[in-house]
């Protein structure tokens, strides 16, 4: 059987109104000048939702006997659509390649989109800044970490009571998600003997419940330096050229005693809050103190967890949470804001 025998009233209805389509679909194209509204074009006829797609589902509800010369007749007609709005793509993207460039110099110029650094990476830059500058130099490790570089090499073996202080993600029985960085400085400390001067920033997790101040992950930066005759007075010292540079400002610092397994003696360091001079406002509450870090003496055991000679080295570390430290920068009143990628907070930045 050939094609013309095949062919019944039905065909030729269905191809006067595929004809008529293709008709109109060309005349749209050749007023397009542009591959937007080519496309527009293309979307219109041959879209999920286009002029093509009603056609076909219109096949389901037309007398059985006309169905195969509509199928016929919009199977053709998809082909010519296809091919015609693909040509016509063709030709305006030729035409706009081969357009001259019109320039006119005396425009002022558009504006170019640039990104910004994110808050807490700007606060732990700063900080590694300053730090790099008195000879410290930065380390890393890794997140998910051994029990052992965790904790007991850190003078918290199993069942110690101050465990119980740092609330972990624990993996397996000996695999956690680092409650701290302190575990890249027991790493660093089994590779190299001193004198070592590190500074750690790095992502720790700890399951909090949620809140304006509270996140299961946030950022520390630790720091540790381990020499002979190293004291307490270069901790000080070394804090205090850090906050003075950070804070740009003088501050002064005060030390209380405090308690951490990993150092003897132990201190929460507080500074002359930055924002008011320390005459006492809303970030300090009022007290013209804020609560910054935490810091010590490295405590003897840890040392003798890497084998350090534990009479002839001392050292010093300290830790800071970053979020808080930018929070205060900044007047930032709840730490959700840092992961919630609203541009509106973070071009602020
Ligand atoms: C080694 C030995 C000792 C790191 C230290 C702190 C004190 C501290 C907190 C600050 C706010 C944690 O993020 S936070 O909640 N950290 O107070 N961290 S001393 O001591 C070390 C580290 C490594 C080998």
């Amino acid at each position: 059987m050939n094609d013309e025998a095949e062919k019944t009233p039905a065909d030729a209805q269905w191809a006067r109104t595929c004809e008529k389509m293709l008709e109109a679909a060309q005349r749209r194209l050749r007023e397009a000048t542009t591959t937007q509204e080519v496309d527009r074009v293309r979307v219109e006829y041959l879209g999920r939702k286009g002029a093509l797609a009603k056609q076909i589902g219109r096949i389901p509800r037309l007398p059985q006997e006309e169905r195969p010369a509509a199928g016929r007749a919009l199977n053709e007609l998809k082909r010519k659509l296809t091919k015609l709005t693909g040509a016509a793509a063709s030709a305006v993207s030729r035409e706009a390649e081969e357009a001259p460039i019109r320039l006119d110099p005396t425009l002022p110029p558009q504006p170019l989109p640039h990104g910004h650094i994110h808050p807490i990476s700007r606060t732990i830059e700063d900080m590694v800044d300053i730090f790099r500058t008195l000879g410290f130099e930065v380390v890393e490790g890794p997140e998910v970490e051994l029990d052992w570089y965790n904790f007991e090499a850190l003078n918290m073996p199993a069942d110690h009571p101050s465990r119980e202080d740092f609330h972990t993600f624990f993996l397996s029985d000996n695999v956690v998600l680092r409650s701290h960085t302190s575990p890249a400085q027991v790493r660093t400390m089994q590779q190299r003997q001193p004198p070592l001067r590190i500074i750690v920033p790095g992502r720790v997790f700890r399951p909090d419940t949620e809140d304006a101040r509270h996140f299961s992950m946030f950022h520390q930066v630790e720091g540790l330096m381990v020499g002979e005759g190293v004291g307490f007075g270069d901790l000080k010292a070394v804090l205090h050229i850090f906050l003075r540079q950070f804070f740009r400002q003088d501050v002064a610092l005060r030390f209380e005693p405090d308690f951490f397994p990993f150092t003897e003696p132990s201190a929460q360091v507080h500074c002359t809050c930055a924002i008011c001079g320390g005459k006492g406002c809303r970030t300090c509450s009022y007290t013209g103190w804020l609560e910054l870090l935490g810091a010590g003496m490295v405590d003897p055991n840890v040392f003798e967890a890497v084998g350090y000679d534990t009479e002839r080295y001392t050292g010093f570390a300290f830790g800071v949470g970053m979020e808080r430290v930018a929070m205060l920068r900044y007047g930032i009143d709840d730490i959700r804001l840092f992961l919630e990628n609203d541009l509106r907070f973070l071009k602020q930045f």
